[in-house]
């Protein structure tokens, strides 16, 4: 694989509550060699914050919960700011895997687009339950529908953004729904984007933690409703 200019990326984790993976989600991003590890503490009742500051993140708390997406926007300017030319965004319970962000960083850095999102659903094979499928299509088909991009795989955690991009984005939605916002905010600043193959891992731990398949509903759901009601 090409080698990346690791230096000019920031890795940016929103977690909420997950002293038991962040240690061993931080410490594999920095094995990979980026030293640059910004976890957003979202008020989380657990060790999360000291647990990723020992294993060598710098860590921004928020002093209440507010959610992954203001997590996400609170660590992406922080990290634009603090110099990133790239910023990644990268999930906090183990799904996603550290080896595989250059294959996001790579078209940034030749120049090919501003935006790599990752996507669960092309080549690579993820260990993806038949409902979870089931609605991660339909939102693609609504992604679609609303903001006229096709993608395979529209609610991936797992993105690289350049730091012009970053700047461009207008984001508002705190929780959940800034996944959606995102790929709005791509398709109305016209930012050029392409999807990368990579790999989601459900574990037992991940399932147990992570969204339930009705809160996914109700973000589908609530996009139909605003999008009418617009
Ligand atoms: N900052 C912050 N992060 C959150 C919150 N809820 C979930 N996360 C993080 O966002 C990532 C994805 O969340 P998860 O619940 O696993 O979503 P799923 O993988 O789509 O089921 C994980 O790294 C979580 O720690 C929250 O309220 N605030
Ligand atoms: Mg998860």
């Amino acid at each position: 694989m090409q080698e990346t200019n690791k230096e000019q990326v920031w890795v940016v984790i929103a977690a909420y509550n997950e002293e038991k993976r962040i240690g061993n989600v931080i410490s594999s991003i920095l094995k990979n060699g980026y030293s640059h590890v910004v976890v957003v503490d979202d008020g989380s009742k657990d060790a999360t914050a000291a647990v990723a500051e020992n294993a060598g993140a710098e860590v921004l708390c928020h002093i209440m919960n507010r959610g992954q997406g203001a997590s996400l926007k609170t660590g992406m300017d922080f990290a634009v700011r603090s110099g990133a030319k790239i910023v990644v965004t990268f999930d906090a319970d183990g799904q996603h895997h550290a080896e595989e962000i250059p294959l996001l960083t790579m078209p940034i850095e030749r120049g090919e687009v501003e935006a790599c999102l990752g996507s669960r659903f092309l080549e690579k094979e993820s260990n993806v339950s038949w409902h979870r499928k089931f609605l991660l299509k339909g939102g693609a088909v609504i992604i679609w529908m609303f903001y006229g991009i096709h993608l395979t795989d529209t609610h991936n955690g797992f993105r690289a953004l350049k730091a012009e991009a970053v700047q461009k984005l207008q984001l508002c939605a705190d929780r959940m729904e800034h996944a959606s916002e995102i790929l709005e905010q791509i398709a109305k600043q016209k930012i050029k984007y392409k999807e990368v193959p990579v790999t989601i891992t459900y574990t037992d731990y991940s399932l147990q933690k992570g969204q339930r398949s009705t809160a996914a509903l109700a973000i589908l759901w609530n996009m139909i409703r605003s999008k009418i009601l617009r």
